[in-house]
């Protein structure tokens, strides 16, 4: 780890005393604040109306229980979260997650990055998460939609179009969402269709919303790669993953020519040296929901690798698009050794900060995931507005806007990385572009 301001220090150290144990809190805010020490100096005001205190605090945050029966007649109990981490450019706007690891410290982790986000796509979104250690693996569709109703009796308390939207993160794709929502709108009686995005089409969602994520993701890589004056067509590429980010950043990076080598899951990993099928995956993932071993079955030419590191296998460009801390510096160490030039995070923080010095030392382009899956909470935003305007728009326009937003956060975290000495590292752009953004909003609005 580098070393802190001492004043960004003291920071740190309040948010070590204040939320013992949550370790991957702790890792986001860390990276976020070694980003700051050219910033805590130019503006000593951020740290004399204690804003960068403040904004490692959340505004508020909510556990509940949820309770729900199972198909054997059995009662289940889970605990679910919802951190109101920050409400200065807009209402807290943010995903649920449903696996087994979610407690606190994780919520509060991607609640942090989530504000950072959400300010970089330049639209007036604050910045909150939600999740529950629930594991939708192995349950019926019956007992799914149980626990979903559950939950949203409880969450629809604290949500609002105007307060709180939440959408899809890991294990909650539109089919929860559909759940979540006919809950929502059977307790309230209001057809606010703004309170949740990541909707079916069937009702209110928005077209490009399912591919945003995925799809952004590879247009913030070709924005990177422009800088070497190169692209993705021809490239190796390896994605983690296989799940909503992973497989639309894999249809989008064959789409522009790339040769998609490799995926994976929890399990293990399939390789295919001519590249994959994504229309296969997608069909063997999304629509018949089995795994990458059912794919590998089908094909061939396709390896499967039980229990293998996908990041074993030689690529130029790597997507991790699983979860958190997925990717380490061994790992980081071989991608470089076998002549990787761009890294962009699909996930939110699936590069250790070991992995991440590694690429930079090694000068190899890296995307953080503040940065290069911000399309997917940009195009909830745009399902947000047709929603207020009680429209729909058409596939093209609705990717070609996406496509702008995606422009735009490379531009701001390339141009900030320059103002404060350090080009080409999108980290620190990131980081320093969203966090002025937000706490100029903050001073605007008094001590609240
Ligand atoms: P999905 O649930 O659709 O897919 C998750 C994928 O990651 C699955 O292949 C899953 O494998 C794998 N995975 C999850 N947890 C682990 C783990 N502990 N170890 C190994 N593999 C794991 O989720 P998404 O695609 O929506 O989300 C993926 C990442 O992208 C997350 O970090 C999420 O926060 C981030 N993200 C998502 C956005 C969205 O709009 N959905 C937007 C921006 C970021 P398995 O099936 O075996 O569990
Ligand atoms: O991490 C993320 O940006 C998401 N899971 C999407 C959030 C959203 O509100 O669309």
């Amino acid at each position: 780890m580098s070393r802190l301001d001492p004043a960004l220090q003291s920071v740190y150290d309040t948010v070590l005393q204040r939320n013992p144990g949550e370790v991957e809190f702790h890792q986001a805010v860390h990276e976020v604040l070694e980003s700051l020490n050219p910033v805590a100096s130019k503006h000593p005001e951020y740290i004399d109306k204690a804003v960068i205190e403040r904004i490692c605090e959340p505004e508020r945050q909510i556990i509940f229980r949820v309770p729900w029966v199972d198909d054997t007649g059995q009662i289940r109990i889970n605990r679910a979260f919802r951190v109101e981490f920050n409400s200065a450019l807009g209402p807290y706007k943010g995903g649920m997650r449903f696996h087994p690891s979610v407690y606190l410290g994780v919520v509060k982790f991607l609640g942090f990055e989530q504000l950072f986000k959400n300010a970089l796509t330049g639209m007036p979104i604050g910045g909150g998460k939600g999740g529950s250690d629930f594991d939708p693996k192995g349950r019926s569709e019956g007992e799914v939609m149980r626990f979903c109703q559950s939950l949203m009796t409880e969450l629809s308390r604290h949500i609002g179009e105007y307060t709180d939207v939440p959408a899809g993160d890991i294990g909650v794709g539109e089919r929860e969402i559909g759940y979540m929502f006919g809950q929502f709108k059977r307790i309230t009686n209001r057809y606010e269709s703004g309170v949740l995005t990541g909707k079916g089409m069937a009702y209110g969602g928005s077209r490009v919303r399912r591919e945003a994520t995925g799809y952004g993701t590879v247009f913030f890589t070709e924005h990177m790669l422009e800088t070497l004056n190169t692209t993705l067509s021809g490239k190796r590429v390896v994605v983690s993953g296989s799940g909503n980010v992973a497989l639309y950043a894999a249809r989008k990076a064959e789409e522009l020519g790339a040769v998609v080598v490799a995926c994976s899951d929890s399990n293990g990993y399939v390789v295919q040296d001519d590249g994959l099928d994504v229309d296969e995956l997608i069909q063997v993932k999304e629509v018949e929901r089995l795994r990458v071993s059912d794919y590998a079955g089908r094909r061939t030419n396709a390896k499967y690798v039980e229990g293998g590191n996908v990041w074993e296998v030689p690529c130029d460009v790597a997507l991790p698009c699983a979860t958190q801390n997925e990717l380490d510096a061994a790992s980081a160490r071989s991608l470089v050794g076998s002549g990787v030039v761009a890294v962009a995070e699909g996930a939110n923080m699936p590069c250790t900060p070991d992995a991440v010095r590694t690429f930079q030392d090694a000068g190899i382009l890296f995307g953080p995931g503040k940065a290069a899956n911000a399309g997917g909470v940009a195009t909830s935003a745009l399902e947000m507005q047709q929603n207020a305007s009680r429209d729909s728009w058409s596939f093209e326009y609705t990717e070609q806007r996406l496509a702008e937003i995606m422009h735009g956060v490379h531009e701001r975290c390339a141009s900030a990385a320059e103002e404060y000495g350090t080009p080409g590292n999108y980290v620190a752009g990131a980081n320093i572009s969203s966090f002025i953004q937000v706490a100029d909003a903050m001073l605007a609005l008094g001590v609240i």
